[in-house]
């Protein structure tokens, strides 16, 4: 499909890629490899984009806007070819330029590498909002850390998770560019006199930037992605003529570390300091550039307020707050209380999630180490802070001890989630449910404090991602019905298809659609796990980051319950199932692991088996990324959304399976309650306990135990986990049994009971394809676009600035 033609005929794209595989990779159409005509495009089509970035950046530097700067530890961009071919419109004279030369678009495409720079859905929505921005025209530059390995590869080896880095720009990255002269001072260590710092480390922060095309319209912003280099002078040359060759590049070694990998390890000090560096090299390089940015345009810092608004993605940029203030107070001169209404004007803060213990403190001790006048400066805002609750609750000790920026039992730690709501101008959950959780829980004493600093802006994801480049064929259809293609910059109309689902051909056209999606994803299953799918079974999906309180594991307890009934001849009812898994788990989670490995061995039984296969296969996809997700989504039929309520602060993947057709199996938890509410009850399989009956069934002393006991089909699910293969899993249920942390036993009824409901519905063909098209059509309002249009009314205030 193509989108605004930007008229560029094929023979001059064609004549421009032959040009740029001599200018640029220095080779000729007869010896170019795979990969020379590969970067060849790629510039070709980055060419294009440049032309439009240099009229966006002229409009900026005229209108001198109001800019979001996001920052964000984590970028799941996704890969870059299909989404910049589509939306500088060159997609036709590319493909026409590459079969006239003789080359396979598809083959090249594979070479084009996603840049895994995130862990999950955090780092996904980030991707959404940069594009989401660009499409609405709002001046933004998204900062993170160009991390030389991205998040690992995964692959199973006996059912475990096994990880390989990631080295993606191995054969280098042709969308970026690299700017060396621009490189920033960052300090480490040392010491404080009189206010002064003056550290004992430094390191060169250096960036790169990459272009983010809006869809649709002319704006073109950009990321600007930060990678630590070492001081020219690190080499260690009289070393090196010793021979000790790994000591001469130590310094480098250590400095280059910064940026080496996503998420260091840290179960050891020197993994947590090597992400404490991390942080605060991503919010020093972001805060220059942002300083440096606004004084291209304006003077003095009146107006600073004004120009600009930081968004803080999560905790990991938190440190910023204390970094803007050291620049105002310590390099600018201005006086505390100056540079605090500044600082308070100028950030906001996104939180992603409820559990506590993912609220991320630091050590007192390692912050005074690694960043002494960060420390003294936190303990002053702190005590500032203090004194304004101390107004407020006169001699609540309890009050004051709560609300610190410092935690004092059982070690001294600085709560970074405090830091940011009180360096903020606004905070903000992910969902209705989570933020009103948030003001009620997790940071219910700063919501009671300043009920008018806490919003909502609901999660949202990107209709081109996830349904133009990963679903062209729904969004063909779709586009057929409607009769143009805007509804992807304007997803509440898909509203307009609602009456598309009583209309018995569009139906036939929807299923077909959905069947051909399966096809394509069964043949992927084969290739990568050997698997063989059936393209008419349901496609019962679950992809997300491997974690306890996201449920997978309930997932495999059904799947083992269905084990049982199918050896039992119960098989009225069932109907055929592709189980599939995808979702990595941090690789120091063991009980994640475990019930990686569960879900493999399950899979080795129901697949080896010509009669359970009959009904259930399963395939656990290796390394999902955005790739995957483009591969899954489309092909959905049921989308798993069973995290214990009151734990998922959003989801996305709830969002994006609903508006390809998926029929959602869930709680009410996160944004799945928000779905519900718009998809309708009736197109929704709701099943188990709400976030407040969860709560009571813990505080009344939960014993899972005595519902093992009480549940004879429950029991044997949890036998057959104790014993499979020969064992070896036996810690999985003993948890079960003793913990059960995240009440899996307590929903395991009403889990099954609404599958077998599901299973009932999938019987009845023609009423589920009705309830898959009015999923598609409710769920415009989870547009990317839709989630940046609020933040821009609520907390940015950020104009839209088309080009002139
Ligand atoms: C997190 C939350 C999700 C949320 C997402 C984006 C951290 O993602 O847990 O509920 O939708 O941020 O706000 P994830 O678990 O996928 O890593």
């Amino acid at each position: 499909m193509t989108v605004a033609n930007d008229g560029v005929p094929a023979d001059e794209f064609e004549t421009d890629l032959l040009r740029n595989l001599a200018h640029q990779r220095g080779t000729t159409r007869q010896s170019a490899s795979a990969q020379d005509i590969y970067q060849a495009l790629a510039l070709t089509v980055r060419d294009r984009l440049v032309d439009r970035y240099v009229k966006t950046a002229a409009t900026y530097y005229e209108t001198n806007p109001r800019f979001v700067y996001y920052l964000s530890a984590e970028y799941m961009l996704g890969k870059q070819l299909p989404q910049n071919l589509l939306y500088s419109g060159l997609q036709n004279q590319a493909r026409d330029a590459l079969e006239k030369l003789g080359l396979d678009p598809a083959e090249l495409e594979d070479l084009d590498v996603e840049p895994g720079l995130g862990n999950g859905g955090l780092g996904r929505l980030a991707a959404c909002i940069l594009d989401a921005l660009a499409t609405e025209d709002i001046p933004a530059v998204g900062y993170g850390i160009r991390y030389d390995l991205g998040i690992f590869k995964q692959t199973f080896e006996d059912g475990a998770q096994v990880e390989r880095p990631d080295d993606w720009t191995f054969y280098g990255n042709p969308w970026e560019f690299a700017a060396p002269d621009d490189q920033q001072p960052v300090g480490f260590y040392g010491k404080v006199e009189d206010g002064k710092w003056t550290p004992d480390e430094i390191v060169l922060g250096e960036p790169s930037h990459m272009l983010v095309p809006g869809y649709g319209t002319q704006t073109v912003n950009l990321i600007r992605l930060w990678r630590a280099r070492a001081s020219r002078a690190s080499f260690d040359l009289s070393r090196f003529g010793e021979g000790r060759y790994g000591e001469a590049v130590d310094a480098i070694v250590r400095s280059e570390n910064i940026s080496k990998v996503l998420y260091p390890d840290d179960s050891t000090e020197l993994g947590r300091e090597l992400r404490l560096k991390q942080q605060h090299f991503l919010v020093t390089c972001a805060l220059r550039d942002i300083v440096r940015r606004y004084r291209l345009r304006n003077t003095g810092w009146d107006a600073f307020t004004e120009k600009v608004t930081i968004q803080l993605n999560d905790t990991h940029p938190v440190m910023a707050v204390a970094e803007l203030m050291r620049v105002l107070l310590d390099e600018e001169g201005l006086d505390w209380d100056r540079a605090w209404l500044i600082v308070r004007g100028t950030f906001a803060y996104t939180c992603h999630t409820l559990l506590p213990e993912a609220l991320e403190t630091w050590p007192v001790a390692l912050v005074e180490r690694l960043l002494p006048r960060h420390m003294e400066i936190i303990y002053l805002i702190n005590f500032h802070f203090l004194q304004e609750v101390e107004q407020a609750y006169p001699g609540d000790t309890g009050r004051l001890r709560e609300l610190s920026i410092i935690q004092e039992e059982p070690e001294r730690r600085v709560r970074m989630a405090h830091l940011a709501v009180v360096g903020a101008k606004a905070v903000n959950g992910v969902a209705e449910l989570h933020s009103k959780l948030l003001r009620e829980t997790t940071l219910r004493p700063f919501a009671e404090l300043w009920p008018e600093r806490f919003h909502n802006v609901t999660n949202g994801v990107s209709p081109r991602r996830f349904m133009l480049i990963a679903n062209p064929r729904l969004t063909g259809l779709i586009s057929s019905r409607l009769g143009d293609h805007d509804w992807l910059r304007d997803l509440d109309r898909l509203s307009e298809l609602e009456p598309a689902a009583d209309d018995s051909a569009f139906r036939d056209q929807w299923r077909e659609v959905k069947r051909a999606n399966r096809r394509d994803l069964a043949r992927y299953a084969r290739a990568v796990t050997g698997v063989a799918l059936d393209p008419d079974a349901m496609a019962d999906v679950m992809i997300k980051r491997f974690h306890e309180y996201k449920r997978q594991l309930l997932r495999v307890m059904h799947v083992i319950t269905l084990i049982h009934r199918i050896r039992r001849g119960e098989t009225a009812g069932l109907v055929p199932r592709s189980v599939i898994f995808g979702g990595k788990a941090a690789p120091g989670y063991y009980a994640a692991k475990r019930i990686m490995r569960l879900a493999n061995a399950v899979a080795d039984v129901v697949n080896g088996d010509q009669q359970l296969s009959a009904y259930v296969r399963m395939a656990f996809l290796p390394n999902y990324n955005v790739s995957g997700a483009e591969l899954i989504i489309p092909a959905a039929d049921l989308s798993e959304q069973i995290s214990l309520a009151g734990k998922e602060a959003s989801g996305t993947s709830n969002m994006k399976l609903a508006l390809n057709g998926a029929l959602t199996i869930g709680t009410l938890d996160g944004a799945n309650v928000e779905i519900r509410d718009r998809v309708g009850a009736d197109n929704f399989f709701l099943f188990g306990l709400d976030a407040g009956q969860a709560v009571a069934l813990k505080q009344a002393g939960y014993r899972p135990r005595s519902w093992y006991e009480a549940d004879w089909e429950l029991r044997e699910t949890i036998d057959f986990i104790a014993t499979i293969d020969g064992g070896a899993l036996r810690e999985v249920a003993d948890d079960l049994l003793n913990r059960d942390e995240y009440l899996t036993l307590a929903d395991y009824r009403a889990y099954i009971e609404c599958q077998d409901e599901v299973a009932h519905a999938w019987e009845d063909r023609d009423a589920w394809t009705r309830m898959s098209i009015l999923n598609a059509a409710r769920s415009g309002f989870f547009s990317a676009d839709r989630t940046v249009r609020d933040y821009g009314r609520e907390i940015w205030h950020t104009p839209a600035v088309p080009e002139a």
